[in-house]
């Protein structure tokens, strides 16, 4: 979750707050919970202090001259499971590497500066067919650069497949789908600017002429290339100015086609990242789930065709069996808003109070309902066994309960989506995660003590230790 520790600047935006992990454990008929901060260079050193030392999301001009060369990152936003590493992560800087048991923070850069890389996206993909971590990071030269590197990290964090290119604007780029040969980047209509930034304003303005894009970019220097592409082509295609925030599933077929699914937001869904002229979006700006079409055969620059709507409500934090990634799959589970008589409007930050889902053969959304007064998080799926089909296991979620203060996690059954089999009921009320992730017992049985031996974080001798007046 995003948990400033020290009341942040009054001008920061919700997605700067520091990162905070809640994890459970299901285990023998109980279930555990722990709360933990991740020990970021930041969060030691504003908690020395006692208050805020940065200033503004990813606007190093606003931080404390003496903070200024610590690693800027809250680790807030992902937690992924790797090579032995829980990886903590934010898209701004590398991952932070805590402890699965203990959730003790033990290093930043755990795959030790194999790429020269600032940035780590949030949102890695495994491809479960060929064991490998897919990876992104963009601004990845430094601020406001339009540099974006992709490569893999073997099942053993060794990275390989490592390739550079430009964006064609310094865009948000917070997710990305894989397909077996393929990566897509999803751009935000988003710009940075190093002029906004040293005038004291936020690193990002929308822009409403800018059109939500896809930079599609094979995975690998064998990828088979479809007729007109040269070796080391990237293509760029683009839709209408809209906010794709988050991706489901993804593949190719033999003929030059890939697809994908997204949350589409048809305006900023961040109105605390407005555009220059100060437009706010539109109150009710209409939210779907869709699936976009990419006719590799189109020339970069191409725009790309009106996606198919799968889902005609506010859906957000769509996810999918994770065993057949890059593969075609049949179901998606989404963090939904359910009319009902909710008090949520159809603005993305209201209402998300069920969970669906759906089966995109038979067009089936099942429906699970939190509540008139209570809001869903992201769903999480948990295959009933190794080898269990597609979709078939467990899905859970955090549930707040607005009216009494309280959190809920849902368990749903696969089998029976519409009826919980369980809730566990905390004592407290929890700030809203994230993102998260189920890692088995047994993968993390194997887990060896590599990550105990990595040196502890050290807060930066870069800056200042003194206390701050
Ligand atoms: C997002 C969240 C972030 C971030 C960038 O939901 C994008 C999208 C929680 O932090 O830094
Ligand atoms: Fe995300």
């Amino acid at each position: 979750m995003c948990d400033p520790f020290v009341p942040p600047d009054a001008n920061n935006v919700p997605i700067d707050g520091d990162g905070n992990i809640s994890a459970f454990r299901i285990h023998n008929g109980r279930v555990d919970m722990k709360i933990k901060y991740i020990e970021t260079e930041r969060y030691k050193l504003e908690r020395r202090a006692g208050k805020a030392l940065f200033g503004l999301y990813r606007n190093p001009f606003t931080h404390h001259p003496c903070v200024r060369a610590a690693v800027d990152s809250t680790a807030n936003t992902n937690l992924v499971y790797w090579a032995d590493h829980l990886l903590a992560l934010k898209e701004v800087a590398l991952p932070y590497a805590v402890d699965p048991d203990t959730l003790e923070t033990l290093g930043y850069d755990p795959f030790g500066g194999q790429v020269k890389a600032k940035t780590f996206t949030a949102h890695p993909k495994v491809d479960p067919y060929t064991n490998e971590l897919v990876v992104f990071g963009y601004e990845a030269k430094g601020l406001a650069t339009r540099d974006i590197v992709i490569y893999a990290l073997d099942k053993n964090g060794k990275k390989h497949d490592e390739q550079w290119i430009e964006a064609p604007w310094c865009a948000f780029i917070h997710d990305c789908v894989i397909t077996q040969n393929w990566i897509v980047l999803v751009l935000w209509p988003f710009e940075a600017s190093i002029e906004r930034m040293k005038a004291g304003k936020q690193h990002w303005a929308w822009d409403y002429n800018l059109p939500a894009t896809f930079i599609v970019v094979p995975r690998r220097a064998t990828t088979p290339l479809p007729k007109g592409w040269k070796q080391g082509e990237h293509r760029v295609y683009s839709w209408k100015n809209s906010m794709l925030i988050h991706t489901g599933g993804a593949w190719e077929t033999g003929d030059g086609k890939l697809y994908f699914d997204s949350s589409r937001v048809h305006d900023n869904a961040f109105p605390f990242f407005p555009p220059e002229d100060g437009r706010m979006p539109a109150p009710n700006a209409k939210v779907d789930f869709v699936r976009w079409e990419i006719d590799l055969s189109q020339p970069s620059g191409s725009k790309v065709a009106d996606p198919t709507i799968i889902l005609d409500v506010p859906s957000e934090f769509p996810r999918i069996d994770e065993r057949f990634m890059t593969k075609e799959t049949n179901y998606v589970f989404l963090n939904v808003f359910i009319p009902k008589k909710s008090q949520g409007d159809k603005n993305i930050f209201h209402g998300l109070n069920g969970l669906a889902m759906h089966n995109h053969k038979t067009g089936k959304t099942q429906w699970y309902y939190a509540g008139d007064t209570s809001l869903v998080q992201e769903p999480i799926f948990i295959p009933r066994s190794d080898d269990a089909p597609e979709a078939d296991g467990w899905v859970i979620a955090m549930v707040e309960r607005r009216e009494a203060n309280r959190n809920d996690l849902v368990v749903l059954d696969t089998k029976n989506f519409e009826t919980p089999i369980a809730y566990v009921q905390l004592p407290m009320h929890v700030k809203a995660q994230i993102h998260g992730n189920w890692v088995s017992a047994s993968s993390l049985q194997k887990r060896v003590s590599l990550v105990r031996q990595m040196p502890e974080v050290k807060i930066s001798n870069r800056g200042s230790l003194e206390p701050l007046t």
